[in-house]
Formats: structure tokens, C-alpha cells, sequence
């Protein structure tokens, strides 16, 4: 597979702007002999069944996508992949790194800047919902650099490292647990907090195990650091601006000496803050998506950590904590390094 050469940086597009019809899902039934005879699983949320291809448990309809991820995706070397674990950031990353990216098409502090308008999710095109249903040409068609995202452990995307660069954020699974809940309440309130605990400590989530997902990319970051960022959802809370600058460094877009005077990183910080994020009509509205019946407001619940306290027992956090420090045991990673 050839990789394009490198295209002047302009930033990406927001996707939601591309207008790009969907194409017909033409692949629907593709590798449907495989996926049956894959183990299966049910999820207390109720949503989706999960199957457990190459090790992880992955919402059933977004096999296909993995399959055709791995074996199609195609890395520009200016592309950019935000990747996490579902409820550990991505959206506030979604929207730090387009603002960060776009910033010399859409100054953070305009008043036209399309994450005033657009979730940040939609600003992004979805690698799972692409590669799933053959609307793989869309990401063809989007002029470079492209910036994308998927919950996706790094097995299924791995044939964009070292072609591209990624940015990866993971988040105390603790505070995890239990925004998942919340966000699952949204469309189940009777769902019993325990449930969602219990698959958890199991394992058997979408895209989980959690362990196992962090790990792929803090190996892939201990090995390339140059082409995978690594971050903690509470270290950006820390030091969001810090954080901003670090993530325009590793994208080869530092902010100039001009930029810096004129504020530009707070600007940024400003923009995607969660409660700025939070009171936009965009962000108010609507639904995440077809195939996820959750008022879009969901994304933007707390925007904290340690709100486990609030709902686990010691024994539970303890229990939690301890599973996870036993499957990262000799890895050299810790949730918390702050
Ligand atoms: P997703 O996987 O469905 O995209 P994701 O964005 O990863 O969800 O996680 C949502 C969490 O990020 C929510 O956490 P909470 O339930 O503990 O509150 C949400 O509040 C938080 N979040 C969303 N936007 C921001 C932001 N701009 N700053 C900080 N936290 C945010």
C-alpha cells in the first residue's frame, strides 16, 4: 500500500459540513459467516450484542468495520486518529485536537467556528460507522489533513502506526464505570449501577476489556512515542492549556510566538471547555445518532473526576483498582501518574 505524499497543512474540514451523501450499505452481509461463529455476549445497557473478535469484545455491528479497518484503511502521513476507550474524553479531545488543527482556517476565538454549531463528535468522521457499512469512499473524498476517530483498540487500526499519527486519551476506569452508567441511564433508567460495575470488572464491555485497550495503545506510545500521544483525561483537566500545547507539538503545529501573544491556546481551552461545550445549542439538541437513541446532552454530564466516590463502596473501588493493577502488573503503566 502506497502512502500519499505529505499535502501543505490547512486542517481538517468538519466532516458534518462535507454534505456527502451515504452511500448505499453494500457490505452489510460482508463476513457474516465469520462473525457468527465468533463467542458472544449480551450487555447489561441492552443496546448491542458484543463479539469477541481478536481478543476484545466489540459491539457486534462494528466487527465488519474492524475486519475492514485492518485490512483497507489506507494512512495518509499527515492523517490524525483520536482513539479512546468510550466515556474516557473523547469528545472534549475530539474538540481540543480540531481546534487545535484547524485554528488557521477557523481562529478559536471566531464567532463562525464550527464547534459553536456542530457536536464535536460530528466534526469527525467515525471510523466504525465508515469501514461498516461501505461508506469508506467518504474518507477517500476528504481532502488532507484528515482528522478521524474510533473507539477502536489499536489491533484494528494498527496499519495506521507508524503511517499516521494518533492521539489516545484514557481516564480512571472508576470515573469510567460510572459516566457510562449515567450515559446508559439516559436510555435505560431503570439500569442497575451494579450491572454496568460488574461487566466491567468482567471485562465484557464494548471495546473492553478496558485494561487490555489502554494497553494496546501505551505499548504503541512506549514504541513510537513520535507517532502516538498518550494522555490521561485527568492530567488535561490539570493543565488543559499545557495539554493543548503539547498535543499541537507532537502534530508538528506548535503555536507560533504571534499565536502565543494573541492567546490563542487559551482561546482553544476556552472553546472546548466543558462548560462552554455544554450550553451550546449543538450540544443541547438532538440525538447522538440513529443507532444510539441518547439525547446528545448525555456527552456533557460532569466533566470531573472522582465522581466514583459518589456511587462505589470503598470494597467495589477497591475491587476494581485491584483487577486492573493485576492485569497491568510489569507493564510499567499506572492510571495515575499525576
Ligand atoms: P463518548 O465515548 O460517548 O464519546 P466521552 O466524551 O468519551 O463519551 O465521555 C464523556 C465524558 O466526558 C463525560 O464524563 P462524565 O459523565 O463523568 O461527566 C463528560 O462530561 C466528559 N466531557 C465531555 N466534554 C468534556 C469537556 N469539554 N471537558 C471535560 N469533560 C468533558
Amino acid at each position: 500500500m502506497s502512502t500519499p505524499p505529505c499535502s501543505p497543512k490547512r486542517g481538517p474540514i468538519p466532516f458534518g459540513d462535507t454534505n456527502l451523501v451515504p452511500s448505499p450499505e453494500q457490505r452489510k452481509e460482508e463476513h457474516a459467516d465469520l462473525i457468527s461463529a465468533l463467542p458472544s455476549a449480551s450487555v447489561p445497557e441492552g443496546l448491542r450484542k458484543l463479539r469477541l473478535y481478536q481478543g476484545f469484545w466489540l459491539p457486534e455491528l462494528f466487527v465488519p468495520a474492524a475486519i475492514n479497518l485492518q485490512q483497507r484503511f489506507e494512512p495518509r502521513c499527515d492523517d490524525v486518529i483520536v482513539a479512546s476507550f468510550p466515556k474516557c474524553g473523547t469528545t472534549w479531545l475530539n474538540a481540543l485536537t480540531f481546534a487545535t488543527m484547524a485554528r488557521a482556517a477557523y481562529p478559536p476565538a471566531g464567532d463562525d467556528h464550527p464547534l459553536l454549531r456542530l457536536n464535536p463528535h460530528q466534526c469527525l468522521p467515525f471510523l466504525e460507522s465508515l469501514f461498516q457499512g461501505g461508506r469508506e469512499a467518504e474518507l477517500e473524498a476528504l481532502p488532507s489533513p484528515r482528522l478521524m476517530n474510533t473507539h477502536m483498540p489499536l489491533p484494528m487500526v494498527s496499519g495506521a502506526v507508524p503511517g499516521c499519527r494518533v492521539v489516545y486519551i484514557c481516564r480512571d476506569p472508576k470515573d469510567m464505570v460510572v459516566s457510562r452508567w449515567h450515559f446508559f441511564r439516559r436510555h435505560r433508567p431503570e439500569l442497575p449501577f451494579k450491572s454496568i460495575f460488574e461487566s466491567t470488572c468482567d471485562g465484557v464491555t464494548s471495546y473492553g476489556p478496558v485494561w487490555d485497550h489502554v494497553l494496546s495503545y501505551w505499548r504503541a506510545t512506549i514504541a513510537r512515542p513520535d507517532k502516538v500521544l498518550f494522555l490521561r483525561y485527568e492530567e488535561l483537566l490539570c493543565d488543559p492549556a499545557g495539554h493543548v500545547r503539547r498535543l499541537a507539538g507532537f502534530l508538528g503545529m506548535s503555536f507560533s510566538a504571534p499565536e502565543e501573544e494573541a492567546g490563542t491556546v487559551d482561546s482553544i481551552v476556552q472553546l472546548c471547555s466543558f462548560g462552554h461545550l455544554k450550553g451550546l445549542e449543538a450540544n443541547k439538541i438532538g440525538h447522538l445518532n440513529p443507532l444510539l437513541p441518547i439525547p446528545r446532552d448525555a456527552l456533557f454530564r460532569n466533566g470531573a473526576s472522582g465522581d466514583w466516590v459518589n456511587h462505589m463502596t470503598p470494597e467495589m473501588a477497591s475491587r476494581l483498582d485491584d483487577i486492573v493493577a493485576e492485569k497491568m502488573r510489569g507493564t510499567g503503566f499506572t492510571f495515575s501518574e499525576l
